[in-house]
């Protein structure tokens, strides 16, 4: 396995976990597979290394088919428990930050929370440009999970040993679900090479792929079938897909969290479509989700006009414009780019 942390990395970090005994570990908002994954995996880490007092944050919960998760039960949701979650960020002497990269992922108040505790830090994230307030800022845009860069810390900590059943099924979920299930052009032969760790060490991996991709119910296949046959839009001259579902859609398909999870991949897996997006009506803004598949850059896209950010080929964004503004923004921000997404 290769270095990818250098030694007064790995020193800092092992001080900063040995002298901390209030330790919290945080995510991003509307929490995916890796998020849960990542926070989860140093959870277990964390127990694993005789820590009692260690807790999960998140800012929000995460969609059903990712709460069978060991663990998922004790974490505490800034937005339903706020003292709580401030309480004990002003407590801990550590702070972990798995799978974001900027403090206001975690959301408006939670960010402001953990910047006004200013706590040290451990930052493991593999989104472009992260911040540089933590101590130890372990980041590796190329790699396709945080969950692998988890397993990478762990393993150069020299900890591979604590890792526990429930340790490696949170991540191992997250690997899967940010790599597409090992499909990314991120994926490399140490991701498989990790995998192959954890199942020889007892993982049933093809468990945790039912539990997130077999527990559809029948109103999720109806709006996906909706949006596909009503609402996606090929612009052919631009290479573009684009699909886009009102709130009184989404009501009227009985819509639940993760519901429209994947539906711009499967805009993107059009022949000839070299870029994709999903917007979502929400309650007070609209959410945009960007992918592509070849060397056109969704994060910058994102960033530029969108408020958002992520990975080259996979990047997100939000506005406070209404759907149909939004929409006829965003094709012509696409037009202007046509170019750049043909010629990618
Ligand atoms: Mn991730």
């Amino acid at each position: 396995m290769s270095s990818i942390l250098n030694s007064e990395q790995i020193a800092a970090a092992q001080k900063l976990i040995q002298q901390s005994d209030s330790i919290v570990i945080t995510s991003h908002k509307s929490p995916d597979g890796d998020a849960v994954g990542s926070s989860l995996a140093l959870y277990h880490l964390m127990k694993a290394l005789g820590k009692e007092n260690v807790h999960v944050i998140l800012p929000d919960a995460a969609p059903d088919f990712l709460q069978w998760v060991h663990g998922y039960n004790d974490i505490i949701f800034f937005d339903k428990d706020e003292k709580e979650a401030t309480d004990l960020i002003s407590a801990a002497n550590l702070i972990f930050c798995a799978d974001y990269n900027l403090l206001t992922r975690t959301g408006e108040k939670m960010g402001a929370v953990l910047k006004a505790a200013a706590r040290p830090s451990i930052l493991i994230d593999h989104h472009q440009q992260p911040e540089d307030f933590p101590v130890v800022l372990y980041s590796d845009t190329s790699a396709c999970s945080t969950c692998e860069m988890v397993f990478r810390f762990t393993d150069q900590c020299g900890w591979r040993k604590r890792i526990s059943l429930a340790m490696a099924e949170a991540i191992y979920l997250g690997i899967m679900t940010d790599s597409g299930s090992f499909r990314f052009p991120s994926v490399s032969s140490e991701t498989h090479e990790i995998v192959g760790y954890l199942i020889e060490h007892g993982l049933d991996h093809a468990r945790i792929h039912r539990e997130v991709y077999d527990t559809n119910l029948l109103d999720r296949l109806k709006l996906v079938g909706y949006a596909l046959s009503e609402k996606l839009e090929v612009i052919e001259e631009a290479a573009t897909a684009i699909i886009w579902l009102t709130n009184d859609e989404l009501v009227r398909f009985k819509h639940r969290q993760g519901d429209t999870e994947g539906l711009v991949n499967q805009a993107l897996s059009i022949k000839g479509v070299k870029m994709a997006v999903f917007l979502r009506e929400g309650n007070s803004e609209v959410k945009l989700s960007f992918r592509s598949k070849n060397t056109f850059d969704v994060n910058q896209f994102a960033r530029k006009s969108w408020n958002g950010g992520g990975h080259k080929n996979a990047a997100g964004g939000a506005t406070s414009e209404n759907i149909m503004d939004a929409l006829k923004r965003l094709k012509e921000e696409v037009m202007a780019v046509k170019n750049d997404i043909l010629a990618s």
